[in-house]
């Protein structure tokens, strides 16, 4: 194409990179949810509990963001400084890249654009809390996580889609968009906050070495998607149904009276829901955070 350049390359941190290198498991993590999802101070547990989870099962964590236009896999604690304090930090679904990169600017990733960058490295294992899907009540808007989803060959660990969105509709599209979808240790999609959905997955599976066999057959077999394993939210920070239901229905009520659209609706939701939770949806939102980047890790062991 005439005017493009040669293609742009992922710094990697030299502890990512080595172990890219020498084929050890690397997870990679987003950080959408550190700079727009998780408030201050919290933003810094997740950070830390997560990256240590990571380390703790055997493999290397590596945060995919852009720093001053630079798209990277693996920050330097200052970097990661500049994400948790948030400032001038842009929320980047797949599509922002483009002019984060141009302008030099500093982004977070999303989902969609964790995998997006996942296209241009080698590390295939991503651990997030909720993936995005679609939304309730809104005349239209569906994440482009799954669109990313059914282009990227990755394991995306989460639990679930979160409990703000349309799960059958998710589910729905997730089908369509030929996007395997596993329970881990359940038979339910889970509901992020809380551990039941009521709908069922096709798959489930106990162990990180089944996800393996699963995600190497789906690639032997040719296909380019994304697997989804489903990770229910750890019993003891698990939030009960009834509880988190109403809490959202308020934030959707509210959303739609302050007219909030596009990317700001889902961490404005997410921040509703915490509030009229008086807090408890950050603890669980923090415990499965943790124990999806454990499991990755497990998973990524499995695979290399
Ligand atoms: N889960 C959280 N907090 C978040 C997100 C997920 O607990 O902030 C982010 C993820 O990065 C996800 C994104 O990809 O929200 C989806 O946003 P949207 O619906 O605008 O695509
Ligand atoms: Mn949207």
């Amino acid at each position: 194409m005439s005017g493009a350049g040669p293609s742009l390359t992922l710094r990697l941190t030299p502890e990512v990179w080595q172990a890219i290198e020498q084929a050890r498991p690397v997870v990679v993590l987003e950080t959408s949810v550190l700079a727009q999802g998780l408030p201050v101070p919290h933003n810094r547990s997740a950070a830390e509990g997560m990256a240590g989870e990571v380390e703790a099962n055997g493999a290397t964590p590596a945060f995919a963001a852009v720093v001053d236009g630079q798209p990277t896999l693996g920050l330097t604690s200052t970097e990661l400084e500049r994400f948790l304090a948030r400032e001038g930090v842009v929320k980047m679904s797949a599509r922002d890249l483009a002019w984060v990169v141009a302008q030099k600017r500093t982004g977070a990733t999303t989902v969609a654009a964790t995998l997006a960058l996942m296209h241009r490295s080698a590390p295939r294992v991503f651990a997030t809390g909720g993936i995005g899907g679609v939304h309730r009540n809104a005349p239209f808007d569906e994440s482009a996580d799954l669109i990313e989803l059914a282009r990227t060959p990755a394991v995306v660990v989460c639990a679930g889609a979160k409990s703000i969105l349309d799960l059958p509709a998710t589910l729905e599209r997730l089908e369509t968009l030929g996007v395997p979808v596993i329970g881990y240790g359940t038979e339910e999609f889970p509901a992020f906050f809380c551990r039941s959905s009521g709908l069922r997955v096709p798959a489930s599976v106990t162990t990180a070495e089944q996800v393996a066999d699963i995600a190497r057959a789906h690639w032997a077999l040719g296909r380019r998607e994304a697997i989804v394993v489903a990770q229910p939210v750890p019993e003891a920070d698990a939030l009960p149904r009834a509880l988190v239901d109403d809490a959202v229905r308020a934030a959707l009520h509210g959303a739609a009276e302050a007219g909030i659209t596009g990317a700001a609706t889902t961490p404005w939701l997410l921040a509703a829901v915490e509030r009229a939770t008086n807090g408890q949806t950050l603890a669980a939102n923090l415990s499965l955070l943790r124990a999806n980047a454990g499991l990755a890790a497990r998973i990524a062991c499995a695979l290399a």
